[in-house]
């Protein structure tokens, strides 16, 4: 359908990953998980608000591009939670593609998440360590490296503004 002129809908994301040592008291490795992996870790995509509409409404699919040492490294999410959980010992980049509705017409977005493993200190577990990551208050063996974002519609087209403003 047409697209409005001199409209742009902003709606908030948020995207990253949370990761547990298992060397983690409560966290015990899996009997299959290969003897050099020291951590688990689940990079996501979520909507930060309690929306009636929520940004999965308007995503077909999430696809992550991980690190070419991980089996099956480009993933595909079509449904809430939007998101992978893995194994490994490394640090890599992790390409996020967001697919919008057909509807929509929209292009795909890319974002790109480091993923993070380690905290840069430690020792200094409730302050934010690095602007980048942190430990989990709540769940102190979890580190967490989150971005807050907001993708922009701009001339979204009659139908896809009608979903965004939830009519
Ligand atoms: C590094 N440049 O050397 C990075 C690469 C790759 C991490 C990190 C493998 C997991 C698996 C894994 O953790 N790769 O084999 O399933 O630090």
């Amino acid at each position: 359908s047409k697209r409005i002129k001199n409209i742009s809908i902003s709606r908030p994301i948020l995207y990253g990953n949370t990761a547990i040592p298992f060397t983690s008291l409560d966290t015990k490795k899996p009997p299959n998980v290969p003897e050099n992996h020291t951590h688990q870790w689940t990079v996501f995509v979520s909507d930060p608000t309690k929306n009636l509409n929520p940004l999965s409404n308007l995503i077909k699919k999430v696809q992550f591009k991980l690190h070419e040492t991980i089996p099956n490294s480009l993933r595909t999410i079509e449904s809430p939670p939007f998101q992978i959980t893995e194994t490994g010992w490394g640090e890599f980049e992790i390409i996020i593609k967001i697919f919008f509705i057909q509807d929509s017409n929209e292009k795909y977005l890319t974002l790109y998440h480091h993923l993070i493993l380690h905290p840069y200190d430690n020792s200094n577990l409730n302050s934010l360590i690095n602007n980048k990551s942190f430990i989990n208050k709540s769940n102190p063996s979890e580190i967490v490296s989150v971005n807050y974002d907001e993708i922009i519609f701009n001339e979204p087209n009659e139908s896809f503004f009608k979903i965004l403003v939830n009519q």
